[in-house]
């Protein structure tokens, strides 16, 4: 059997649990068998690591059975079952993380996968760190000169009674709060009064020590899918229409209310300055694999907006993938279809962990 073994991680911890399963169900259907051996691994969601057979029975019951039905009983409480099933065919695995959140998307599975030295798909530790953090994220894309609406990051320390007016003076408002860590847009809000600003801050300060103070932009949302390593490729770029005033936590993959529209309607020449900024950003974040970046689109002339033209709003490590998902849709939409984007992506993560160990010195 020359096959690789492709492991492929999901459930968790996370609110993101039940998405995971459905994305794990979609990559199991989709993936080339002649290509892969799966082992597909479940973790629960009290974060037990489910024996392999396990996740293989809820798996085959269809993807309706999975989300949140992962039986904890007669698993594995640590991550060893990935350890072992990684260590089994040496040279030939390759593990899929589909996890959201803390545990899976912030750097510390990488980390684990890293001390086991196998190889995984997506971003490293680094990059999964840097691209959780809103704030830091911020502060590394300032730095490398990626434009981002106006904001400020400040820690619980630095609050002060005030300190929301003199946000409101710096940066206008309506702006968005948000906790640096959440993945998702649990604890974000919007503020269009001082008193508002208040609220929203301490709102913010209750799920993460670290927050972010952004001005509202009012421009169109651009999302950009980029595949690859040192080389990476960006897809034509969509367009995201929403129903609501802002990209809340339900509407983020239960698209009712908010559609996609690919190509983005804002032209060639803007199409292809979309692709390469999100490179750029891919870059200066030192992504690997996949990421998903997305932008806010100041139409130039635009009387209601300041037409700046593109903000980077967030980059996503780990965006939501299952086939009617934005990354793969974009993709899909460029003649690259969803098993192709999965042998993309295990063969960058070959690619990489060969690169890494040639280049480290034992
Ligand atoms: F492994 C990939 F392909 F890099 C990958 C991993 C995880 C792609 C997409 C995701 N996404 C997620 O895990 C999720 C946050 C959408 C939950 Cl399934």
């Amino acid at each position: 059997d020359d096959r690789i073994h492709l492991v492929v991680l999901f459930g968790g911890e996370s609110a993101e649990h039940d998405v995971s399963c459905t994305t794990a169900a979609h990559v199991l259907a989709a993936a080339d068998p002649t290509k892969y051996r799966i082992t597909p691994i479940g973790i629960s969601t009290e974060g037990q690591w489910a024996i392999a057979q396990q996740a293989v029975d809820a798996l085959a019951k269809g993807p309706e059975q999975l989300p949140g039905r992962l039986d904890p009983s007669g698993s594995n409480v640590s991550p060893s079952p990935v350890l072992s099933a990684a260590t089994s065919s040496p040279g030939r695995t390759v593990v899929m993380p589909l996890l959201h959140g803390p545990m899976g998307e912030d750097g510390t599975v990488q980390g684990l996968l890293e001390l086991a030295n196998v190889p995984y798909v997506g971003a490293g530790v680094l990059a999964s760190a840097v691209a959780m953090d809103k704030a830091m994220a911020k502060q590394v894309l300032a730095a490398a000169g990626i434009p981002q609406a106006a904001y400020r990051a400040f820690g619980e320390h630095e609050m002060n009674p005030a300190l929301p007016q003199q946000l409101a003076d710096e940066l206008g408002l309506p702006v968005f709060v948000k906790p640096a860590n959440m993945g998702s847009s649990v604890g974000v809000s919007r503020a269009t009064t001082v008193d508002e600003l208040r609220d929203a801050i301490e709102l913010a300060l209750s799920y993460d020590e670290m927050i972010v103070v952004e001005e509202a932009i009012v421009g169109k949302e651009i999302e950009v899918a980029v595949l690859g390593n040192h080389s990476p490729d960006a897809a034509t770029p969509g367009e995201i229409v929403p129903g609501d005033e802002f990209y809340s936590y339900d509407d983020k993959y239960v698209t009712d209310g908010s559609y996609a529209v690919i190509p983005a309607p804002i032209g060639a020449a803007a199409l292809e300055e979309c692709r390469e900024l999100a490179i750029r950003t891919f870059r200066a974040l030192r992504c690997e694999g996949l990421s998903r970046v997305d932008f806010f689109y100041e139409t130039p002339g635009d009387p209601a907006g300041r037409g700046r033209g593109f903000l980077c709003n967030e980059v996503n490590t780990m965006p939501g993938f299952t086939p009617i998902s934005m990354f793969p849709k974009m993709w899909i939409a460029d003649g690259v279809s969803y098993p192709e984007i999965i042998d993309r992506l295990v063969d960058l993560a070959i690619e990489r962990h060969t690169r890494r160990r040639r280049n480290t010195k034992h």
